[in-house]
């Protein structure tokens, strides 16, 4: 099942379930107003299963703008879960080499706060590098969508966007580098239903688009991810709450070569097979 918000031509605010034919059916029929009312019920699934067999409105999605599935949660974000993106850092910087190499496999994953929810980009919005930065990238990035109770109840696609150089220069400049304007977009749904065992076997497909051409192309399956998606969920929880739930970016294993940085008017194209598309032009900010 795939939970989508959306904006209807009167601007209005909706819930809606995307369907295989590429319409959304629209859950306020229902009563359903908000995302978080599903996400903290106690069998969401079952709760959807029951709302699309009451024949709600549809709208075909030429009609409607799909909105970032994310009302009120804070949105974090693992690192270095992916060989690759532990490859990418220690190059990317001698000064934190050791850091990237050791929490690779240190029993705690790096976790890291990424946006607030007022801030976070939709489907089809810009998204933002930096003025004051010269090397960055898109990370695409599978994202779990957790409960208050700390369950996993659905996953998204994310890019969480860097500036490769202001990372690379000190670490404590991580969150300047990873949280500015327009630096986290989500969508274009929360697929609700798959196991982690199913969720493993998605391939993430980057592509750039700059003018006509593809200018980078690149490809993992989540399965490359080090850690188990309990473990980084339960490690987010530790000792902290979520009053609204959280999404949990994990983390990039697709990482385009050093020569590459981002530039306005790229396309970013983030597909995940078992979920869809986000894709976002790139401004500056
Ligand atoms: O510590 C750097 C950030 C790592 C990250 O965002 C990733 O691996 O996706
Ligand atoms: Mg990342």
């Amino acid at each position: 099942m795939k939970l989508c918000r959306f904006l209807t031509s009167q601007r209005e605010t909706r819930v809606g379930l995307l369907t295989a034919e590429k319409h959304i059916l629209d859950l306020s029929d229902a009563g359903v107003n908000n995302l978080t009312f599903l996400l903290e019920a106690e069998n969401p699934l079952q709760q959807l299963e029951a709302l699309s067999q009451r024949n709600p409105a549809r709208f075909s999605l030429d009609q409607i703008q799909l909105l970032s599935p994310v009302e009120h949660q804070e949105i974090w974000a693992a690192g270095v879960t992916y060989l690759r993106s532990k490859k990418a850092r220690m190059e990317e910087s001698n000064f934190s080499a050791n850091a990237y190499d050791r929490v690779y496999s240190a029993p705690r994953p790096e976790i890291f706060f990424k946006s607030l929810s007022e801030k976070v980009i939709g489907p089809g919005e810009p998204v933002g590098i930096r003025t004051d930065a010269q090397w960055n990238v898109p990370e695409p990035e599978l994202a779990l969508v957790i409960n208050s109770r700390g369950t996993i109840v659905g996953y998204s696609i994310a890019n969480d966007m860097s500036s490769r150089d202001i990372e690379g220069e000190n670490l404590l400049y991580l969150p300047q580098a990873k949280i500015y304007h327009r630096s986290c977009a989500v969508g274009p749904c929360i697929v609700v239903g798959p196991t982690e065992t199913v969720a493993r076997t998605w391939l993430i497909t980057l592509q750039i688009y700059r003018g006509d051409g593809i200018i980078f192309e690149g490809q993992t399956t989540v399965n490359q991810i080090k850690r188990s998606f309990e473990e980084l969920a339960s490690y987010l929880y530790r000792s902290q709450t979520f009053p609204h739930g959280a999404v949990l970016l994990t983390g990039t294993g697709i990482v385009p070569g050093d020569d590459f940085t981002l530039l306005p008017d790229d396309r970013v194209r983030i597909e995940v097979n078992g979920i869809g598309v986000l894709e976002n032009t790139v401004i500056m900010v």
